[in-house]
């Protein structure tokens, strides 16, 4: 009998612990004795408005049972009683907004929610209470799920926790983006901030200026849009059309995500100005180091024509997106195309601006009274806030730091807290990975440890503080596998998805950190996330300094010059004055011939394929020739020569045209030594 016991209680220790494992972790949670099972059929009884939620649940259940008889009963008006799961809104509940309560027994398991993302959020943590085989549509099954009787009281810290992609740099199509959405509903996350224009591609379909997609959706090849990240060597992209869109909204909705779709104004906006030369300031171009391609990306703030043609965007995508709230960007605007515009200072003049933030502020209202005009709101990134009083109305995102996020929130303004040191999860993990820099190293950990006590937001800035996001930017994406993005965002989204829902002094790392370990990944896996594992190490590689010479074709800056490269600073680089033409070339030429096992060249960021020689070759001069001899062909910025003979000299040449950008940026080689 004891012996009997015992293996009871093993079976049910994975059941305990999986179901104590909750992210991100609720309010309140007591469980009781015994569990509810489903084993061949499931009865679900909802009211109308709980509907989509009910066949959402539906679903993921069939995933891990094959179910003989399954029925949703929609009745409206619906508040229990009936049904083995039963699932209804009571907007009188003591709850906050998005609130739940979830009860299972053996007899059955009701959730009843605030309003319909109360009863979705009930339902999220009914899924982790369950067999990570419901996030698993793969065809495998059991026989029977269960999950642990329990009293679930939970509510959200925060009512916008949300998440970012930009489909810009690197193109995500509507598939991808429908599992990135999917993969944000396990983690209540309930926005969705959808980049959708920049420099390098405009990605929705905008039906009475159909050029700005039709050609700007796409770069590379015959498009007058320049490759500058990846895909060098086609034409590369593609948009959302009105259908797709509405689709990924209802998707969305069912999920309790709301969208806020971006077209990032005046600036990063290169695109427009190839598909429209004519909406650029008529200053001069700019195209002194990138052999004659303008690099200018700013919309003239001053051409009337520039207000039509954004008020048919805006109008169009206010028609598409039922969110109150349209991101209209106000980034990194270069103001210096508007001071060598003669009508930009005419404006200024006529409007008694001063500065160009200013104008900034100038442009930005003038789109905020025709989202007005749509019944819409603006959201912006925090510099748009710089040059005077945007609309009450108005919402910024603190982006560039802690502090500014506080700045917004001071001057009043609902602000959605996103530091890039804390929450942008293009960041590398650690240094040996991949990812971006500019913000620092942001581990799971650092995402987690954000506290706004600790980083002395004041009780009045917290009144206007809306909640918390995540970004992912996407110019590096293009150059790693489709799964990169998912190895990114997982798990740190877990970690910012308990930072924008769970109270504060119930977070707590290590013990976050076990439930992750645990079960989550477990999760992360049948739901087919490749988040990310901690690195293997890197075997470790002796490096040669040989004495050298560089000589180029293209000058070097005077703060990045040639001598980072002769002592091999690494951490530094050597940067040109311009973009490299066709036979541009670089020469290495070594004091003495190097025996090595190989020699790693590397153009542009050593994180990001930017400032890069896209195509060109490669000729060695060997120990003892007169002469060079071609090597091979250089793809992508990058090469490796291993020609198990002592080098004299080598020589990269271009055979780009250009790359894009205004200068050509050279990390110092790696000689590799033999074995040792
Ligand atoms: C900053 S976030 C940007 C983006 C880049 C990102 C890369 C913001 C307002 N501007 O344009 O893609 O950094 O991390």
């Amino acid at each position: 009998m004891r012996k009997f016991l015992f293996i009871i209680l093993l079976c049910l220790l994975p059941a305990m612990a999986a179901a104590q494992d909750l992210i991100p972790k609720p309010v309140s949670v007591e469980y009781g004795k015994g569990e509810f099972t489903i084993k061949k059929q499931i009865k679900i009884y909802c009211s109308q408005e709980a509907g989509p939620a009910a066949e959402y649940l539906l679903d993921k259940i069939s995933n891990a049972i094959p179910l003989k008889k399954r029925s949703i009963t929609a009745r409206s008006g619906f508040r229990g009683g009936r049904g083995d799961i039963q699932l209804y809104t009571d907007p009188a509940m003591d709850l906050p907004t998005e609130g739940y309560r979830l009860t299972v027994t053996p007899r059955n398991i009701i959730i009843v929610g605030k309003d319909y993302g109360g009863v979705f959020n009930g339902i999220q943590t009914l899924l982790q209470l369950f067999p990570s085989l419901v996030y698993d549509n793969t065809g495998w099954y059991d026989t029977s799920i269960s999950a642990p009787c329990v009293e679930v009281e939970d509510w959200p810290r925060f009512g916008y926790r949300g998440m970012h992609l930009d489909i810009s740099r690197t193109f995500s199509d509507k598939k991808e983006v429908l599992k990135y959405i999917e993969s944000m509903a396990y983690h209540k996350i309930n926005k969705f901030h959808w980049h959708l224009t920049d420099d390098e591609g405009w990605r929705v379909e905008i039906k009475s200026r159909p050029e700005l997609a039709e050609i700007g959706g796409f770069r590379g090849g015959d498009s007058p849009v320049f490759p500058i990240y990846g895909a060098w060597d086609r034409k590369y992209g593609g948009y959302f059309t009105h259908e797709d869109i509405r689709e990924v909204v209802e998707f969305a909705r069912v999920r309790n995500i709301e969208i806020i779709p971006e077209i990032d104004l005046p600036g990063h906006s290169r695109t427009a100005g190839k598909v429209y030369p004519h909406i650029l300031c008529d200053g001069p171009k700019d195209t002194a180091h990138s052999a004659g391609y303008d690099m200018r990306d700013v919309w003239c703030a001053s051409k009337e024509e520039n207000y039509a043609i954004l008020e048919d965007v805006l109008r169009e995508i206010s028609e598409l997106f039922p969110s109150r709230y349209i991101h209209i960007g106000g980034d990194e605007v270069n103001m210096n195309q508007w001071s060598r515009c003669p009508l930009c200072q005419a404006t200024m003049k006529k409007e008694g601006l001063s500065t160009g933030h200013e104008l900034e502020g100038y442009f930005m209202a003038r789109l905020e009274k025709i989202l007005e005009k749509y019944g819409k709101s603006a959201v912006v990134w925090n510099e748009a806030i710089i040059g005077g009083k945007l609309s009450e109305s108005t919402v910024v995102q603190g982006w560039e730091s802690v502090d500014a996020c506080k700045k917004a929130a001071s001057a009043g303004y609902k602000t959605i807290v996103m530091p890039g040191k804390y929450f942008y999860l293009d960041m590398k993990y650690t240094p040996q990975e991949p990812g971006m820099t500019w913000a620092g190293i942001v581990s799971t950990d650092t995402v987690y440890s954000f506290r706004f006590q600790e980083l002395g937001f004041t009780p009045q800035q917290m009144e206007n503080v809306v909640g918390v996001q995540g970004t992912f930017f996407s110019e590096i994406y293009l150059d790693h596998d489709r799964n990169y993005v998912y190895r990114m965002v997982y798990p740190r989204l877990c970690a910012l998805a308990e930072v924008g829902w769970t109270p504060e002094e119930n977070r707590e790392w290590d013990e976050f950190n076990s439930r992750l370990e645990n079960t989550h990944f477990g999760r992360l896996e049948r739901m087919n996330i490749d988040y990310r594992k901690s690195p293997k190490p890197v075997p470790e590689v002796k490096l040669l300094r040989p004495a050298l010479s560089v000589s180029s074709s293209m000058d070097a800056r005077d703060s990045n010059p040639f001598t980072n490269l002769t002592t091999y600073k690494y951490g530094t680089t050597t940067r040109t004055t311009r973009t490299c033409v066709e036979n541009d070339f670089i020469l290495f030429e070594f004091d003495k011939p190097v025996d090595c096992d190989r020699i790693e060249f590397v153009s542009g960021y050593s994180y990001l394929r930017r400032c890069i020689i896209p195509f060109g070759y490669v000729e060695v001069k060997y120990a003892g020739d007169k002469e060079f001899s071609r090597y091979g062909d250089m793809h992508n910025g990058k090469t490796v020569i291993k020609s198990g003979k002592p080098i004299k000299a080598f020589r990269i040449v271009s055979t780009s045209k250009m790359n894009g950008d205004s200068s050509v940026i050279i990390q110092p080689l790696r000689v590799v030594a033999k074995e040792f």
